[in-house]
């Protein structure tokens, strides 16, 4: 009689500490970038479900990333940790060390239901989950196989952010309902080589783009810039990125396009085959031809975006239709930005704002009120200390991220007044490794191995980045200070390689 009472008081006990944790689902997509996303006033296209989430919750609109770059920005929210210091540095020689601590870990050790589902790109396979099934590397746009819990590689046909959906909803359909649950969902869109889903193809087929003011940027005053191989002129390939394809055999060199069902690929070269012989017949060059393949690029971004959001939107009516809304923070992030042409690029790397910065909106009901601006510095690594603070989990001390929720709850809150950055790949789009602060206004910049030297722009007078002043005279006082508060800023977070490039000088 005892022990029944007992133990039914400790399921209220249970039940009503799970009633007051929140549940959560945290979206990352692959290259989302936020000149993209009609929240953030995208004229490119609109984006609904994104802008549901910044509508009914929150939109930061100072949003960065420590190192921009897909495998690296997910150990840094995992672990809330700077690159060098939970050891995945880039994409090309890093293996996440998963024996280390995760906000996940956190999670799971005090009873809450974990699970990362779809892209993951971390090398070795998750630790700490309840659940995972994640894509093998960069995963595939159609028919992706999925490296399960088991051991199993199990193929699923489909479009990749459809079956990602799925698999997510199937989790939180067969979870344990007494306790409180994590979700990542991973999405691959809108990663290189932008397949779009076959019902999408023609979504922007019609549509032509403005070209961004520096897209013929010729990279006066950056040398970094200047040595890069990231360009829409030189960089992107007819063939692999933009599907024009001479022959058959020339398309079956393609696994993304090999791997389709004869359906699937039917429907899908068709409609690029037809865009070929339209753009052959207009023989194309030069400043013509460069502005052809930004529409093509834009065109196919945008069409892997459209398939992003609507999934997005199925995770928003999931939780809807099963009363979870209310107690549920939803997420949505990006591993980095992208260049939609700026600077006459695709891709990301640079610490130059539309790489570095990286949409985020964020639903928390009855703790963020509806149509919330943030214009606080945030960082994908406070991602994990802010959940565990949502979970009323003490961050562990050698976390280097902060909670925002003090600043999303009180506007009067100040958070941190610049932002430390640092990005190591020096091989593929050649990017020099770099580190640097931003407070802002400013922001300074250290290139070393590839190229060596110093940037320094004036975001105000110069928001694109165009007119490097490091060294021009009248900017002596601002270059000292910056230089200062950056050496604090590698001494905070321990960054040893930085401050040993910062010791021997220019
Ligand atoms: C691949 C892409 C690159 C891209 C990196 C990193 N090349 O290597 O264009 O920069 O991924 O992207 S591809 O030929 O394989 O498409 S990341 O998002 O994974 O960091
Ligand atoms: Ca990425």
């Amino acid at each position: 009689m005892k022990h029944s009472i007992l133990l039914a008081l400790l399921t209220i006990f249970m039940v009503s500490i799970n009633a007051q944790r929140p549940n959560i689902v945290l979206i990352v997509s692959d290259d989302h970038s936020y000149q993209t996303i009609s929240a953030y006033g995208s004229k490119y296209m609109e984006t609904p479900n994104i802008d549901r989430i910044a509508k009914e919750g929150i939109r930061f609109d100072k949003a960065y990333v420590t190192n921009s770059i897909c495998g690296p920005s997910r150990a840094v929210i995992l672990t809330g940790k700077y690159s060098h210091k939970n050891g995945f540095k880039d994409n090309a020689n890093s293996s996440f060390d998963g024996s280390q601590n995760t906000f996940i870990k956190e999670l799971t050790k005090t009873g809450y239901q974990t699970a990362w589902i779809g892209k993951w790109h971390l090398q070795t396979n998750p630790q700490g989950f309840s659940y995972w099934q994640v894509l093998p590397g960069q995963g595939s746009y159609y028919n992706p196989d999925f490296l399960m819990m088991n051991g199993e590689r199990k193929r699923v046909e489909g479009y990749v952010s459809d079956v990602v959906e799925d698999a997510a909803e199937k989790w939180l359909s067969e979870r344990d309902t007494s306790q409180p649950f994590c979700l990542v969902i991973g999405h691959k869109n809108t990663h290189r080589t932008w397949m779009p889903d076959t019902k999408d193809l023609r979504l922007f087929n019609q549509s032509s783009f403005p070209l961004p003011a520096n897209f013929y940027d010729r990279y006066e005053t950056r040398a970094a810039a200047a040595v890069q191989d990231m360009t829409i002129d030189k960089t992107m390939r007819m063939g692999y990125d933009l599907k024009m394809f001479d022959s058959k055999e020339e398309e079956d060199k393609e696994f993304s396009i090999k791997r389709m069902t004869s359906a699937q690929r039917q429907a899908y070269m068709s409609f690029y085959d037809s865009i070929y012989a339209d753009f052959k017949s207009k023989k194309l060059s030069g400043k013509a031809l460069v502005e052809w393949k930004y529409q093509r690029y834009m065109q196919d971004y945008l069409a892997t975006a459209a398939s992003l959001d609507r999934n997005i939107g199925r995770t928003l009516d999931y939780l809807d239709k099963h009363q979870l809304t209310k107690n549920t923070i939803v997420i949505y992030v990006s591993d980095q930005g992208f260049y939609m042409g700026e600077h006459g690029w695709f891709d990301k790397r640079f610490m130059y704002e539309e790489s570095f910065r990286t949409p985020m909106v964020m639903r928390y009901p009855g703790v963020v009120k509806s149509g919330t601006v943030n214009n606080q510095m945030v960082m994908n690594l406070d991602l994990g200390p802010t959940l565990l603070d949502a979970a009323g989990i003490k961050a562990p001390s050698d976390m280097q991220g902060k909670s925002f929720l003090p600043l999303v709850k009180d506007a009067a809150k100040k958070g941190r007044n610049a932002m430390y950055y640092h990005y190591y790949e020096n091989g593929e789009h050649s990017v020099s490794p770099h580190f640097g602060i931003s407070t802002g206004r400013y922001k300074l910049i250290r290139f070393y191995t590839r190229v060596n030297g110093w940037e320094l722009f004036d975001l105000e007078k110069d928001p694109s980045e165009m007119l490097n002043i490091y060294g021009k005279k009248g900017n002596e006082k601002i270059t000292s200070e910056l230089k200062k508060q950056l050496a604090q800023l590698i001494e905070q977070y321990e960054d040893v390689e930085a401050r040993k490039i910062m010791e021997a000088g220019d």
